[in-house]
């Protein structure tokens, strides 16, 4: 009796566990459809036709039954007979839909209704069945169908900061997914589903290690490694890149020297190369990191970007790419660091190979909240421009802060470099129409690790979706896929859909309000990077420092980037340079980034600045209680596990969106010597104890 209630209690356990949700299956769960929407999705898929058998025919039908047997039942395998209802997976000739793009349309085939999900290449028949899919996970209707779709971007990137030991430079989801250690004798089923999930979202390539790169990362065993991940992923359209160490030719080649011009130096990456695309044929190419940050580089030979970048790009040739960063600065420039990136790249347009990419990020300093931006797009119209965003939240309160990135993605592609007048947005140059360029590139830095969700919060794996929803067509509107993937995510119900898209659509503005309002920028604490440290000064260097961003002093707090100022302004188009120095044009959201102001500036709401920036911060925190209740609301719609889970990260979020507040205004208070706005809590701690918190163990470092 005993011994059948312990089974009995066992089973029951197991149960509850199979049925708990704990993020794993990501926007790809196929959840049964409810019995009164299902039967028109039902009917639309009784079958599958026979499709060919090429690696990725078979994994695009593979997923489509997989998707359609969760969603509405088992399809049969063949359309035999008479059977209306079939898909079609189809590879044909599709017009003006390129390699990657795909068509679904809704017709009779030998006189029975069938969709089919056609493209010209398989990888667009991939491409069309997780879109299908989403059609029917969306609710959306199925019945007649004539949809197109192809990617404007062509590369389309997760760069890992994922090291060979495993930890993940600024990573908040546990370890690297990528098990260097036993590939490539064994391969984690697990790097399946990630391929799934990318191609999902038509993410194309991946760079497999970080940009502050090793050189055994070049090695023969380190190729074998990449070359069984190259294996698993290439069915789902995925290439392989890597970061290279530009010392390579020293550390690995026994040369004396890195010197890009030397022909010894040019003979080692091309021999690289080579050994490379042996073993992984379709190999994408070299992500590098050079003169940046202490990496070596073409200039410790007094050699200029464009020299090793060109090098480089011939050991390549016509097989793959090599995307250069143009993240660099240095500290023993004294000019505002804002200004270094296009310095150093602009008077080097035009002289790139065609298979350079020069990768910037979307603002001229560093994935902050909010940073106007980068003055180089738009200024490079002769070289491939490509664009990296940062998916993991380095800077927006790591992965227990709920912060959807779309909004902050948006902003950036929507803003408006004039460079060839009105309508000359950031988007048009990241997908080649300003410039009539056709290698494109969008790359976000990845915020996958081992955490059993991927992203180490359910919320955080909207920012990877919304990625790569965006990378296929930076134009898309991110509320759109916000609901999108609220909808696959968790529950179509409007009750829940509606109050949670919309909180995630204020989330990245709050969180810009609880720490770095009204521009304000690099305000975080040093080195980790976690929480407020606003009252960061020396040590290596100045532009590593929060002081050198804020200038808070007795007379006001902003950085001058106008003409009086760095005159970074002037690195804009003209009009838009003017407006950012102008006070009567400039936005309010980018005010302390361009201007140093006093504590008593007016702003638009008739606010002094001091009073402007405490309410502020406080509505920062108060869209965090808003949130919370908001989801406590949604029991009814999530599972347990996942609910639980968000609510206790919501609370750590409300903790330390207090704590920024309190912290910030404790230390601009001392500057400016004024008295909080009416209502506005005193900081609860001195300065000196806020200054005191010390964090040797935050993740990510
Ligand atoms: C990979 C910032 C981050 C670094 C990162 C660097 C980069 O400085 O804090 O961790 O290094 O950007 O983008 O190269």
């Amino acid at each position: 009796m005993r011994l059948l209630a312990l089974v009995l209690g066992l089973v029951l356990a197991g149960s509850a566990t199979a049925h708990a949700e704990d993020g794993y299956d990501l926007w790809l769960r196929y959840k049964p459809v409810e019995a009164a929407a299902k039967a028109p999705y039902a009917a639309r898929a009784a079958a599958i036709a026979p499709v060919a058998s090429t690696p990725t025919l078979k994994v695009a039908r593979a997923e489509l039954e997989r998707g359609l047997t969760g969603l509405v039942g088992k399809p049969a395998s063949a359309a035999a007979g008479s059977r209306d209802g079939v898909i079609q997976l189809t590879v044909s000739p599709e017009q003006g839909l390129g390699d990657e793009g795909y068509r679904i349309r809704t017709t009779a085939v030998n006189g029975r209704k069938t969709t089919v999900i056609a493209a010209s290449k398989d990888i667009g028949v991939l491409y069309g069945v997780f879109r299908y899919l989403e059609l029917i996970q969306t609710r959306q209707p199925v019945e007649s169908l004539d949809i197109a779709s192809s990617p404007k971007v062509k590369l389309r990137m997760l760069n890992h900061w994922d090291n060979l030991n495993r930890t993940v430079e600024r990573g908040y989801a546990g370890q690297s997914i990528f098990d260097w250690w036993r590939l490539p004798g064994h391969v984690d089923p697990r790097m399946v589903d990630y391929a799934r999930a990318n191609a999902s979202i038509g993410v194309n390539g991946t760079v497999l290690n970080n940009v502050n790169a090793k050189a055994d990362s070049l090695t023969p065993a380190y190729i074998a490694k990449a070359a069984a991940l190259a294996d698993t992923f290439r069915p789902y359209g995925i290439r392989v890149y890597l970061s290279a160490r530009w010392s390579a030719p020293v550390e690995l080649g026994a040369l004396k020297t890195a010197d890009p011009l030397d022909p010894a130096v040019a003979a080692f990456w091309k021999a690289k190369a080579n050994e490379i695309y042996k073993a992984i044929p379709d190999f994408g190419g070299f992500l590098v990191k050079a003169n940046s940050e202490g990496q070596p580089g073409p200039q410790d030979y007094g050699r200029t970007h464009v020299d090793g970048a060109n090098m480089l790009a011939d050991a390549v040739g016509s097989r793959g790419v090599v995307i250069w960063r143009a993240f660099v600065y240095s500290h023993e420039q004294p000019d505002d660091r804002a200004k270094q990136g296009y310095n150093e790249f602009k008077p080097f347009d035009g002289q790139f190979r065609d298979n350079v990419v020069v990768q910037v990020k979307n603002g001229a300093i560093d994935f902050q909240p909010r940073e106007p931006f980068h003055p180089l797009f738009g200024a490079m119209p002769k070289s491939n421009l490509g664009m990296e965003f940062q998916i993991t939240k380095e800077y927006l309160g790591f992965s227990t802060h709920l912060v959807y990135l779309g909004p902050m993605y948006e902003e950036t592609l929507r803003s408006d470099t004039m460079a060839k007048g009105k309508g000359s947005t950031v988007a048009k140059v990241v997908d080649g129409q300003l410039d009539g360029r056709k290698l494109t590139v969008m790359a976000g830095v990845a915020n996958i690790g081992t955490d059993r969700n991927w992203s180490g919060s359910q919320f955080d794996q909207a920012n990877w979706y919304v990625f790569g929803r965006l990378a296929w067509d930076p134009e898309a509107s991110t509320r759109e896929i916000a609901t999108d993937w609220a909808k696959m995510t968790f529950s179509n119900d409007p009750k829940f859909v509606k109050p949670v898209v919309d909180m995630m659509m204020g989330s990245r503005e709050a969180t810009v309000n609880y720490m770095t309002p009204l521009g304000l920028h690099h305000q975080m604490a040093r080195s980790h990077h976690y929480g407020p440290g606003p009252w960061v000064a020396g040590g290596e260097r100045a532009d590593w420092t929060s002081v050198y961003y804020a200038k808070a002093g007795p007379d006001g707090l902003g950085f001058d980037r106008t003409p009086t100022g760095s005159n970074a302004t002037a690195q804009y188009a003209p009009a838009v340079g003017a407006c950012f120095a102008d006070l009567k044009c400039v936005d309010e959201k980018d005010l302390l980034w361009f201007h140093h102001l006093s504590w008593d500036y007016r702003l638009k709401s008739g606010d002094t600045l001091w009073d402007g920036l405490v309410k502020r911060y406080g509505q920062g925190v108060t869209y965090v209680d808003g949130m919370q209740t908001t989801w406590a609301g949604m029991t009814p719609y999530v599972d347990a596990q996942r609910h639980a889970e968000v609510t206790d990260y919501l609370k750590i979020q409300r903790g330390e969106a207090q704590w920024w507040r309190d912290a910030s205004v404790a230390w601009f208070g001392s500057f400016s010597k004024r008295p909080l706005p009416a209502g506005e809590k005193a900081p609860p701690k001195t300065l000196e104890e806020y200054k005191a918190m010390k964090f040797p163990y935050a993740p990510g470092i």
